[in-house]
């Protein structure tokens, strides 16, 4: 296992899985400005690293993933400070949402504004049993600045999103899983294996074919669905100048398991 320390990240390769750690128990986790520059220089660092097929990314301790975005940070913050502030958590979030290898949210906690924000930058969302998602902005007078207007409608829809979001309510696993914010809830004390094994099950498979899929839902929203399809088509095409699809195929033809050089 290779590990290399950040300061507020932990970062360790295993088993062809890069472990992306948010590491400030002390404060749940709270995404201060350097944290959030750990986390996507540590995802470029996964994304660069011919050895990680996988990212993961969760929190450290057992009861927080990330409590939002540092409230103490933010605090003082002039509406010039607060909007360049949110333009940076959105480029960081897109950068981690824009990774070509799939980026796994383990969350084993209160995942809360920011820290909500973030799991949904992710690609999949393993939740532990005890997990907490909610977007509380209200509470502090504020609305989500780190794309969460955006990305929860998107994957939970406008009414859901719409609740959440005016209420601030938080919810727990059960319901996450249930509205589609979290694709799977494990017990806690299975959560890192849950994580591991699905991330294992991800590096059997095509890596370029990974990302041309990331490539096409993720850039595909954002565009009208003839352009979508257009984008679809192309990078559907693309994948027939791969080894991987050669082999893929082949593979199933002479029933055999495929073995993707990820080219
Ligand atoms: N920021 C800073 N510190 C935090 C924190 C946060 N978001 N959440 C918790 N902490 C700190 C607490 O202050 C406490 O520190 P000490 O007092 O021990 O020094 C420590 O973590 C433990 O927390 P608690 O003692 O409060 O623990 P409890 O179990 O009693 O409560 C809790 C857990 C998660 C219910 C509670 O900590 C809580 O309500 N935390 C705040 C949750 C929250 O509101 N999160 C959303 C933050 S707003 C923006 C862009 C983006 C955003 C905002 C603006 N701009 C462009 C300006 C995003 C905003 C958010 O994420």
């Amino acid at each position: 296992m290779a590990e290399t320390n950040f300061e507020n990240v932990l970062y360790e390769v295993e088993a062809g899985a890069a472990w992306i750690t948010v590491n400030r128990p002390d404060k749940l986790n709270a995404l201060n400005r350097r944290t959030v520059e750990e986390i996507v220089a540590a995802v470029r660092r996964a994304t660069d690293d011919d050895g990680v097929g996988s990212i993961v990314l969760t929190g450290s301790g057992a009861k927080a993933f990330v409590a939002g975005a540092d409230i103490g940070e933010m605090a003082e913050l002039s509406a010039e400070q607060g909007q360049e502030f949110a333009r940076f958590l959105q480029v960081s979030l897109d950068a981690i949402e824009g990774a070509r290898k799939p980026v796994i949210a383990a969350i084993n906690g209160f995942a809360l504004g920011g820290g909500c924000e973030l799991a949904m930058a992710c690609h999949v969302r393993i939740a532990s049993d005890n997990a907490k998602f909610g977007q509380p902005e209200v509470n502090l007078g504020l609305i989500p600045g780190a794309g969460g207007t955006q990305r929860l409608p998107r994957i939970v829809g406008r009414g859901r999103a719409l609740d959440l979001v005016l209420s601030g309510d938080i919810i727990d696993a059960q319901e996450a899983l249930r509205i589609g914010l979290a694709n799977r809830v494990v017990p806690a004390d299975d959560l890192r294996a849950a994580a591991a094994d699905y991330a294992k099950r991800l590096s059997g498979k095509s890596r370029v074919a990974q990302s041309r899929a990331l490539e096409a839902v993720l850039h595909g929203a954002d565009l009208s669905q003839s352009d979508a399809m257009h984008l679809e088509s192309s990078l559907f095409g693309l994948c027939f100048a791969t080894e991987d699809m050669r082999e893929g195929t082949s593979a199933f033809l002479a029933k055999r398991k495929p073995e993707f050089p990820g080219r």
